[in-house]
């Protein structure tokens, strides 16, 4: 009897060593360790995430149960749950020794009581030792096992770069004061970027521009205004048209980059004054800066117009009291603008005698700096989210 309890347990133990023991879980184990490398259950999520990819988390859930699953914890439970039938149910066989407690002589049947007690005990022991040691440490759910009821990580949503957000708020406050929006070639042919906007060939304003040169006589675009002459050439007056795009230049340091955005505007009309130019301009700094700030006219030269002008607008930061930003001068450059030079309106048909305009140019990135108060035009290009996430 004694010995047949005792053979019992080591039935039971050698039985329960056996489940799950034929490496089945074990190597189940191991593919989700692998995929969980380091055996962070972070690096096991990302890998998870890569796997639902598409985004169908029906097909994630098929590859989780090739991987994990293909049953092996389903065999393992259901190994368990015959151990426990086995050994441990009515009909099993420790419920068959304990049958025959009635055969043991009265006296002895105290102590087999006891062994007997003991015995189901040790058993009922290692048997939810193996069960926590396979299923019930993993949630219930398995090794490795990843909660796919849980919410899933919402993606970061995107946003419009600033410089582009900057770009179409110009755009806009033009557009509501009726002017088109004209775009064109990044790659232009000198005479529209140069000549036709009277700076004729070894004109010392062309070193200003830093070109890039592809060949000879094409480049890429120092400016926006090639587009205008182009639409000068082919539309008469009266026009009302601005010009965004990229512009490029040889040029880099923390004011700088060699390429930026520029939207240039003009208007051509008869009897246009420099009174209209002002206007326009007032309105559009209001809009954009939403405040009424004071304007200043500079004079200044450009070869595509005369008179030409700097404009400044009141500093953003101090509003005029003179801070780091306008380096105590209370003033901030914000664009240049002038009445259309009389040449440029000759070289594109139009009769100077009869037309006048106005015509502006401003630098995206540059009002986005002063409007966010940033200091480093490359942070716009340097593509951290930390930094472009702010806008
Ligand atoms: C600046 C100065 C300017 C223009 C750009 C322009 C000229 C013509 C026709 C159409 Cl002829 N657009 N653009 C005129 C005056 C100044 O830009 O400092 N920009 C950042």
């Amino acid at each position: 009897m004694e010995q047949k309890l005792n053979s019992l347990l080591d039935q039971a133990k050698k039985h329960l060593e056996r489940i799950a023991g034929d490496g089945a879980l074990e190597e189940a184990k191991k593919q989700f360790d692998r995929i969980a490398g380091d055996g962070t259950l972070e690096e096991a999520k990302k890998q998870f995430d890569r796997i639902a990819g598409d985004g169908t988390l029906e097909e994630a859930k098929k590859q989780f149960d090739r991987i994990a699953g293909d049953g092996t914890l389903d065999q393992v439970k259901k190994q368990l749950e015959d151990f426990r039938i086995q050994y441990l149910g009515r009909k099993g066989e420790f419920s068959a020794i304990m049958q025959q407690l009635g055969t043991i002589p009265v006296e002895e049947r105290p102590r087999f009581g006891q062994l007997a007690n003991r015995v189901k005990a040790e058993i009922e022991k290692c048997f939810e030792a193996k069960k926590a040691a396979l299923v019930d440490s993993a949630g219930g759910q398995g090794p490795g096992f990843v909660d796919l009821s849980l919410p899933g990580r919402v993606p970061e949503r995107g946003r419009l770069h600033p410089v582009t957000q900057i770009m179409a708020e110009v755009c806009g406050i033009f557009e509501a004061l009726g002017f088109s929006v004209a775009e064109g070639p990044d790659v232009e042919h000198d005479y529209y970027n140069f000549e036709a906007l009277n700076i004729p060939a070894h004109h010392p304003a062309r070193d200003m521009h830093d070109t890039f040169y592809v060949s000879e006589s094409i480049l890429l675009r120092t400016h926006t205004s090639p587009m205008q002459a182009r639409i000068m050439e082919n539309q008469q007056p009266p026009l009302r048209v601005i010009a965004p795009g990229k512009v490029y230049r040889c040029d880099s340091d923390i004011t700088h980059t060699p390429m930026f955005h520029q939207v240039e505007g003009f208007l051509v009309d008869t009897k246009v004054s420099f009174a209209d130019l002002k206007g326009i301009l007032t309105v559009f700094t209001q809009k954009m800066f939403d405040k009424d700030l004071p304007l200043r006219f500079r004079p200044s030269f450009f070869p595509f117009t005369e008179p030409s002008a700097e404009v400044d607008i009141a500093c953003v930061m101090c509003g005029g009291t003179g801070c780091r930003v306008c380096k105590q001068t209370g003033w901030l450059e914000i664009l240049g603008a002038g009445m259309i030079d009389p040449e440029v309106f000759r070289m594109v048909g139009y009769d100077p005698e009869l037309y006048s305009g106005f015509a502006f140019g401003l630098g995206i990135e540059r009002i986005a700096m002063l409007k966010y108060g940033i200091n480093d035009i490359r942070l716009y290009y340097e593509n951290d989210l930390r930094f472009l996430s702010q806008f």
